[in-house]
């Protein structure tokens, strides 16, 4: 498929995928989906990709949902919930259960259904001019594509309201504090930072990351016994894996382990 509204890069075991609409702050419309799905399938089949960077080409992360293409005058007709379950649910649910790591590279702006799609992802970076807004009240609408759930897990219930219900910009200095963003970094060293973390992820125990994801996503359903069931089994999985015996070699060597991610 030919990309027009991203771009996909695979460089080594790192894939970046940029929304690249930045005259409209990387707005997702309605052709950005399957082209988003596609890009997805080739990072998923991929097996020497080891890390996903999600960001934003220019100067936004992104805008959310296009608010220009639609006949708004017609709304009675638009259903914004068949909307979600065609595309938008999909790919948060996808983006959360992702079998690599991935890192929302927020450098700048991420409003609306762009600030979920970064929160879906496992690592947010942001740059320190960069804010996310839950922009929807904005507009008349609820938070979606996972806001309503990451949000109070996230920084509480008290902030979570008082984030959708002000849709205020919250700054990344703010996003770091709460636990929003894992780290910020100044502008102009950022797309650095990004790629060091990335190549982090990429050269680590990728099978490991996947249980441990899986683990820690489950947590919230779980009690703690069932969580401790779902441990063992994780761990047995890691522990018969080559990069288990690695790791441990590494150890006994005194040396750097040299994950394959299997
Ligand atoms: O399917 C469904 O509809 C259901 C799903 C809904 C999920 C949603 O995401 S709804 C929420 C949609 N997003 C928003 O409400 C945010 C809209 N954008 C803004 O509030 C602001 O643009 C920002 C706060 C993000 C940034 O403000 P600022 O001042 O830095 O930039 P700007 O001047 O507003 O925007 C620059 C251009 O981008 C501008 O175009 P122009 O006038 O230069 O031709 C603006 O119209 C365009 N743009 C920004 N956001 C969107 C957009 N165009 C289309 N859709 C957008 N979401």
């Amino acid at each position: 498929m030919k990309y027009e509204h991203i771009k996909l890069d695979i460089s080594g075991s790192v894939a970046t995928l940029s929304l690249a609409r930045p005259e409209r702050l990387n707005a997702i419309g309605a052709a950005t989906h399957p082209e988003l799905r596609d890009a997805l399938d080739r990072i998923e089949a991929d097996k020497n990709v080891r890390c996903l960077v999600l960001t934003g080409e220019g100067r936004a992360f992104c805008s959310g949902q296009d608010l220009t293409e639609r006949n708004i005058a017609n709304s009675g007709k638009l259903d914004l919930g068949a909307s979600l379950d065609a595309n938008y649910n999909p790919l948060v649910r996808r983006l959360a259960a992702f079998p690599i790591p991935t890192i929302a590279a927020v450098n700048g702006p991420a409003a609306g259904a762009g600030a979920n799609i970064a929160l879906a992802c496992d690592i947010v970076l942001m740059a320190r001019s960069a804010y996310l807004q839950q922009a929807f009240a904005r507009i008349g609408l609820v938070p979606d594509a996972g806001g309503t759930w990451f949000l109070p897990r996230l920084v509480g219930l008290k902030r979570a309201l008082a984030m959708c219900l002000f849709a205020d910009r919250i700054p990344a200095e703010d996003c770091e504090r709460m636990g929003i963003a894992w780290k910020i970094f100044d502008d102009d060293i950022f797309a650095a930072e990004v790629s060091k973390h990335a190549a982090i992820l990429a050269a680590g125990p990728t099978l490991a990351y996947r249980l441990a994801k899986h683990a820690l996503m489950a947590s919230g359903a779980n009690d703690l016994s069932a969580q401790l069931d779902l441990e063992r089994d994780s761990q047995r999985e890691a522990g018969s894996s080559r990069d288990f015996i690695e790791g441990v070699m590494a150890f006994r060597e005194k040396r750097l382990p040299r994950f394959q991610g299997e």
